[in-house]
């Protein structure tokens, strides 16, 4: 008898565990999926989704529908307008001066804490596909591909690891990059669909950033629409030596061929000035032939008009535009696909899906191109994101969010503990209606560290509530500004000396240094470059740009 009880006993636990795991599948099985998407140097003013003029002539209709399925992100943030920086951010959810990767050339310390590591440990499959530009190889994934440094659009390289030989491998894939990354990334769902893990992909591409060569399939898509020239495009930068100081002009700065696609005469479609030659070289013979093509009539157009002076500057802009544009295009085809593969795969209802960029760019604001200022343009990273099963379709959040938050929020998505050390909050609170948009953050913190460097931003950290923002900018100067968003959302009049602003400042610079305290900010932040290296620079660019700065006139 006593056996017979003893039997019972060791299958009822038997039982039991059985039942234990059961309900540990379950859990695992209603863990999110989540797809985080990408692209690189996308703006919010090309996004129709954020209602900008600019978008309603250049609408991104897939990117679109995860606003209307889910939430737009009115404020969201980054904390060091730069890619590598902010990609470096967005994987740890801690500050720069806290990951160790303040400027583009660092290294990332690939063995820290990372939240794809930690979906890993929690029993997600991880991927990473595109572009990494951190340096060294990514950790934490089961699977990479990731374009080599910057990225090519045409014919670029990947670097992933060879099955065979456990080394990473560096190979030319033939075609688009957005595309080939696109295709991966579906190729690589449809590998894992029916594992029982749940998965965290990232898919990030090089589009649109510089120097914005569209697809061939979309090389013409823009020519005959003129887009709207922004009020500040000829700003004279009154109130900020920085902007005066800044080489991200498009008028004076851009490269002719390399960034603006113009040919030295017409009839020929040998680029004019293309210090790099590089990108265009990558075209195999097919390719180039097909984009000589759409590119020979709009260039040879251009100079029978023999534009001078603003008319210029004014064709540089429309073209600028419909080059990034036309990459953006690809990036919007491609969200489509992977949302259309996510719903014929029965996979979108357990989902969660993100677009967004590293930083926001300019569009001409101020004459610009490029990012690096505290200024809003850059200032701004999209943010969109569809999950059925918690956020409401058409949501909009207009809290304070920023790129420090996201790996809290997959974490906590995933049923994952937010580890102390991260210096970000989740966003799911405020998607899931659980926390008011004002009561979130009353302000948050900005610093950018590359000077001197490409574009010569000088380094500069601030700090933006709802609707002032303080900056202070220093280096070889020593200078703030401060904003009132609402009376000036262009950010040309800077109120700093205005005496009624006196007292937001005072709480601003109080704001500021707690921000600093509270974010562990220990550094000597306001040391100066040596001024030999900063004139080195200067002069380094003026030589690229193939004349002296002061050869333009307008
Ligand atoms: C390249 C670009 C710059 C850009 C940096 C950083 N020049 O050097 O215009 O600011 O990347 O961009 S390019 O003609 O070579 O494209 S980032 O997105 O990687 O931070
Ligand atoms: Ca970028």
């Amino acid at each position: 008898m006593k056996k017979i009880v003893y039997i019972l006993l060791i299958l009822l636990s038997f039982q039991s565990c059985k039942n234990d795991k059961t309900e540990a599948d379950n859990q695992t099985a209603k863990r999110p999926n989540i797809i985080f998407i990408m692209a690189d140097d996308h703006a919010t003013q090309a996004i129709s989704a954020y209602g900008h003029p600019i978008s309603q002539l250049a609408p991104t209709p897939n990117i679109d529908r995860l606003a209307d399925e889910g939430a737009i992100f009115k404020n969201n943030f980054c904390t060091n307008s730069i890619c590598g920086p902010s990609r470096a951010v967005i994987l740890t959810g801690k500050h720069s001066h806290i990951n160790g990767f303040r400027m583009n050339g660092n290294r990332f310390d690939g063995n820290q804490q990372t939240f794809p590591k930690l979906l890993q440990n929690a029993g997600y499959k991880t991927a990473m596909f595109g572009k990494w530009h951190l340096h060294g190889m990514p950790q934490g994934f089961d699977y990479w591909n990731i374009l080599q440094d910057q990225g090519n659009y045409y014919n670029p390289n990947f670097i992933k690891i060879n099955e065979q030989t456990k080394e990473a491998d560096t190979t030319m894939v033939m075609g688009y990059a957005t595309d080939i990354v696109t295709e991966d990334a579906i190729r690589y769902l449809n590998e894992i669909k029916d594992d029982k893990q749940p998965f965290m992909l990232m898919v990030q591409h090089k589009a649109p950033h510089r120097n914005w060569m569209p697809a061939l399939r979309h090389a013409n898509k823009y020519d005959d629409v003129i887009f709207p020239v922004p009020d500040t495009y000829f700003t004279n930068h009154e109130g900020s030596t920085a902007s005066k100081e800044q080489y991200q002009t498009i008028y004076r700065d851009m490269y002719e061929g390399h960034d603006l696609k113009m040919t030295k005469e017409k009839g020929s479609s040998e680029l004019a000035h293309n210090p790099w030659k590089t990108d265009f070289k990558r075209l195999t013979p097919e390719q180039k032939e097909v984009w000589n093509k759409a590119y020979q009539a709009k260039n040879d157009a251009f100079h029978d008009a023999n534009l001078k002076g603003k008319d210029l500057d004014l064709w540089k802009l429309q073209r600028y535009l419909q080059d990034y544009l036309a990459t953006v295009a690809a990036v919007d085809e491609g969200v489509g696909r992977i949302l259309d593969y996510l719903k014929e795969n029965n996979l979108e209802e357990n989902a969660i899906v993100v677009y967004t960029t590293d930083q926001g760019f300019y569009l001409g604001e101020k004459g610009w191109f490029d990012k690096r200022f505290m200024y809003e343009e850059s200032l701004s990273m999209p943010m969109l994101m569809r999950y059925p099963k918690a956020i409401k379709a058409g949501s909009e959040v207009t809290a304070l969010t920023q790129n420090l938050d996201f790996a809290e929020t997959f974490l906590d998505f995933a049923g994952v503990q937010i580890p102390e050390d991260m210096q970000g909050k989740s966003l799911k609170p405020l998607v899931t209606n659980a926390v008011d948009d004002d009561d979130f953050r009353d302000a948050i913190y900005y610093h950018y560290y590359d000077f001197p460097a490409f574009h010569m931003v000088k380094k500069m950290n601030g700090v933006r509530t709802k609707r002032f923002k303080l900056i202070h900018v220093f280096d070889d100067i020593n200078e703030w500004e401060l904003y009132d968003l609402k009376e000036d959302p262009s950010e040309v009049n800077n109120v700093i000396d205005d005496d009624a602003y006196n007292e937001i400042e005072q709480i601003l610079r109080q704001r500021l240094a707690e921000l600093q305290e509270q974010y562990n900010v220990t550094e000597k932040e306001f040391e100066r470059a040596n001024k030999e290296q900063i004139k080195k620079a200067y002069k380094g660019f003026e030589r690229l740009r193939g004349q002296p700065m002061e050869a333009y006139e307008h």
